[in-house]
């Protein structure tokens, strides 16, 4: 099949141009300028189909660097399935995402990797690869880290918190960044300082202090810049390279963009919900379904974060200046019926998770209208970047020739709803994103070559999604 896009604007990391696009198959074949041939052949009569882009953008499929899907957490498991999770990324625009396995204490990874193979294959919508969780550090952890990078999974995750199911201790983080330092892997961190937080959830809870506000109460930012600046010098000490996951605090971000301009290896994402929404919002949710307890659909952690300390604004601007370099979505669903509500009397048992895999590229280039960020700069944050961070680039995360035809048409004088009713694909009774209104709309979602998503209709089928092996981060080596 030869798709020619014709007539849009192409935007990459490095810029814009009206240019047509050529897909041969699977690969994008040609970036060509507007109605130009190609060795004496009129393009167009000699493609299968023509697409007209005129007006539109043309940008690299979104590459989500951060989802759960069907993750077993809190007691339940992550509401979208590989298959729902990546039928709903297709739709925002999103054609690759990295998943994590999971390694709860005892168990081993290997198995755990395998595991998640199985539980992926023949399901997906988009291309897929892994992170691996690490949370006990065992002798086989270390070397099962080798083995992996092997299997095309480069980049381990550690928790400071969630004690007794996943946390780390800081003996057991310096063994696994020992070995990244070593093997040239790439450490992620979930930085928050869990026997701090342990200790409030228990005291906002003997107060009688039970609704889902206080999760984020009881998540302070201390908490999460303190863990920061740990994970930073224990990476310091091992020469790891760093990836912190979720940023939300903006003392966090400081400790990051500090580590940055001392010249040390360190990097970060931050998600939609610490762009948009915060524990003030939180607070103030109520339903008459729900009361109080409507916060929890925005209970996650890292957790919202208070408008008026002014982490917002600094999220938008670290996103400028390059101290965040990706933004993921943390992408973990739970329906309010049947997962959240087991944290009715006490907000500490609430499934954490917000799902946004759906929208993503939608919310991120709103802060292009809003004039937060440039159009480049949208794809560089949401395809590129995260291409090149998770040793896929080239592949991915770049409109060129020999790129993947992971393609997408972007209307920004459409206009996309997320509705009261149920207007998304994720498999959640609710969305965190009920009510914002966006300028713009994903229009056309090729996934190598194929056209999946048309005018909000899903053309593709369940399995077209690929595993992808990921080569060693591109901004190591
Ligand atoms: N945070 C969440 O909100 N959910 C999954 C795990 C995590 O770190
Ligand atoms: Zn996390
Ligand atoms: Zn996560």
């Amino acid at each position: 099949m030869k798709t020619l896009i014709k007539g849009g604007t192409v935007v990459n990391a490095t810029g814009t141009a009206h240019a047509d696009v050529l897909i041969d198959g699977e690969t994008i074949a040609a970036v060509l300028a507007p109605g130009s041939t190609l060795l004496g052949f009129d393009i167009e009569r000699n493609v299968d189909q023509v697409v007209d882009a005129t007006g539109k953008y043309v940008i690299p499929g979104g590459i989500d660097a951060h989802t759960h899907m069907q993750m077993p957490f809190g007691g339940t498991e992550a509401s979208d399935t590989f298959e729902t999770g990546t039928r709903a990324a297709a739709h925002g625009g999103t054609t690759s995402i990295i998943d994590f396995v999971v390694q709860y204490a005892g168990e081993n990874i290997l198995d755990q990797y395998t595991l998640w193979q199985e539980k992926a294959a023949g399901q997906c919508a988009v291309d897929y690869g892994f992170h691996q969780i690490l949370s006990d550090v065992q002798d086989s952890s270390l070397s099962a880290m080798d083995e992996l990078i092997n299997e095309g999974v480069t980049s381990f995750k550690l928790f400071m918190a969630y004690k007794g199911v996943f946390l780390s201790d800081d003996g057991q983080i310096v063994r696994a960044m020992q070995r990244a330092s070593e093997n040239g892997s790439l450490i992620m961190m979930h930085a928050e300082n869990g026997s701090v937080i342990d200790l409030l959830v228990k005291q906002h809870l003997e107060r009688g202090e039970t609704t889902p506000y206080y999760h984020g109460v009881s998540r302070p930012w201390q908490a999460e810049e303190e863990a920061t600046h740990r994970a930073i010098m224990l990476a310091n000490l091992t020469g790891a390279p760093l990836y912190i996951v979720h940023v939300s605090a903006k003392q966090a971000l400081d400790q990051i963009a500090a580590a940055r301009d001392s010249g040390q290896n360190v990097f970060a994402e931050t998600c939609p919900q610490y762009l948009y929404l915060s524990l003030e919002d939180q607070l103030g949710a109520s339903s008459p379904e729900w009361g109080e307890f409507e916060g929890a659909k925005w209970v996650c952690s890292t957790p919202l974060r208070s408008k008026n300390e002014g982490h917002q604004h600094h999220m938008w601007q670290g996103l400028r200046t390059n101290d965040l370099q990706v933004i993921s979505t943390d992408h973990c669903p739970f329906c309010m019926k049947g997962q959240k509500d087991s944290g009715l009397a006490d907000f500490s048992k609430i499934p954490n998770g917000i799902g946004s895999v759906e929208h993503r590229m939608d919310l991120i280039y709103q802060g292009v209208v809003m004039g937060e960020i440039t159009l480049p700069r949208w794809v560089e944050l949401t395809s590129t970047t995260p291409a090149r961070m998770f040793g896929i680039y080239g592949k991915k995360g770049v409109i060129q020739p020999g790129a993947d035809g992971d393609v997408v048409i972007y209307d920004p004088n459409g206009h996309t709803s997320i509705g009261l009713e149920k207007t998304h694909h994720m498999n959640m009774d609710y969305s965190a994103w009920e009510g914002y209104e966006i300028d713009g709309h994903v229009d056309t979602v090729f996934s190598r070559g194929r056209r999946i998503v048309d005018d909000n209709d899903y053309l593709g089928r369940k399995g077209d999604g690929a595993y992808f092996k990921r080569g060693l981060s591109q901004y190591l080596i």
